[in-house]
């Protein structure tokens, strides 16, 4: 049986952060398609995020990506988003926009340019310095396309100096995210392309550092969730990029291409004790065609609906059934939870926080949709191509 007022308490205290990008305008390497009223500048872009927290009541943070977000004042920004009761969540680092970085950036085979990259990694923890934000999410482009363009494991070695260097300016409630992804832009090699050598170097680096798993970043077929369960037992599962894909890093919103991986993710979160603040759990997502907020309201619903299945499958009940080595048992006891309507206990869940059960139906009559047309001209992209 399980207890449903745990399972209430836990989706109370539930925290999803939405990524500052998301809010911007965005699109392919084909064509950035601008929509009206987006945000013009960071502070916007908070704007805009108070109010996926205020509908949903579970969205508190805002990850920042540094150039994109880049401000005067990093204090101020904190300043402004902790008054839309906000807080900002981690400090992204981007060493892929800049023509020096064209064959790699901390693995480059130039010791002056992997310096410049260094420094922006040093930037972005001074950053995390003024703002309060606990993680840098460290997401490499570096790679080769062609066999013998560069040495593989000279790359290792270069790649483990930077994040040495940047691990011992950590402070000590500061943390170090490393994000994997298995191709692109590389073709052939890419430094970082899978949770093995992201844990391989996380583990040398020590306890600040981890891996964080997006979930857009492998091929396709790969059981995430058993990375997910075994970084987790390790101790090193720093966090999710949460978003959903059909092909490759799509980018879309989370859940809505396959929501019974979602569910079988957190499933292995809540098996694993991961619903703790070790955790982050981060939205990475582009909404290229449809309206921004509107679309993270409802990838943060979709996180809900997840977690709430995952918290309601029987534990005691598919113990005993693997225990009895059960198959039909144990597969029809994680089924039930997933097949079980949730939306109504979260509607609950929303009115007893105080909030309006359709949080959808809530933003669009709240009037800022036609506020920020009216008010903001000429919107910020997301970064690509800025
Ligand atoms: C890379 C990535 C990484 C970046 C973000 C914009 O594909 O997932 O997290 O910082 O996209
Ligand atoms: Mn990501
Ligand atoms: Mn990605």
């Amino acid at each position: 049986m399980t207890d449903l007022a745990a399972v209430k308490a836990a989706l109370k205290n539930q925290a999803v952060e939405t990524p500052s990008w998301a809010y911007g305008n965005s699109g392919t390497r084909f064509k950035v398609f601008a929509q009206q009223g987006v945000p013009r500048s960071p502070w916007e872009k908070l704007d805009d995020a108070a109010q996926v927290h205020a509908f949903t009541g579970v969205a508190p943070t805002v990850a920042l990506h540094i150039p994109w977000d880049k401000v005067e004042d990093y204090a101020a920004l904190a300043k402004h988003a902790e008054e839309r009761g906000l807080k900002l969540g981690a400090i992204n680092s981007n060493t892929f926009q800049d023509d020096d970085f064209k064959l790699g950036s901390v693995c480059h085979a130039d010791a002056a340019v992997r310096r410049k990259a260094v420094a922006h990694l040093l930037e972005c923890v001074d950053i995390m310095d003024a703002t309060g934000s606990r993680d840098l999410k460290l997401w490499f482009a570096d790679g080769t396309n062609y066999p013998g363009q560069d040495d593989i494991v000279a790359r290792q070695e270069r790649l483990g100096e930077a994040l040495a260097e940047v691990y011992a300016r950590l402070g000590d409630e500061q943390r170090m995210l490393l994000e994997y992804k298995f191709f692109e832009p590389a073709f052939y090699t890419t430094d970082v392309p899978d949770w093995g050598t992201a844990y391989a170097h996380c583990l040398k680096l020590g306890p600040k550092a981890r891996v964080v798993v997006d979930t857009g970043h492998h091929a396709p077929g790969t059981n995430i969730e058993f990375i997910v369960a075994l970084l987790l037992r390790e101790g090193k599962l720093g966090g999710f990029d949460f978003n959903s894909r059909f092909y490759a890093d799509d980018d879309l919103m989370v859940g809505a291409a396959d929501p019974f991986q979602l569910f079988r993710i957190m499933y292995e979160v809540s098996r694993g004790g991961g619903f703790s603040a070790d955790v982050a759990f981060m939205l990475d997502q582009c909404h290229n065609l449809e309206a921004k907020i509107p679309a993270i309201i409802r990838s943060v619903m979709n996180v809900q609906e997840a977690t709430a299945k995952a918290l309601l499958v029987d534990r005691e009940a598919l113990g005993a059934a693997q225990v009895a080595g059960d198959v039909l048992a144990a597969n029809a006891v994680l089924m039930d939870a997933f097949n079980t309507d949730v939306r109504p206990l979260l509607r609950e869940v929303r009115e007893e926080m105080g909030l309006d059960a359709d949080p959808i139906a809530a933003y669009a009559r709240s009037g800022w949709a036609e506020k920020i047309v009216a008010e903001r001209v000429g919107g910020q992209q997301a970064g690509w191509g800025a």
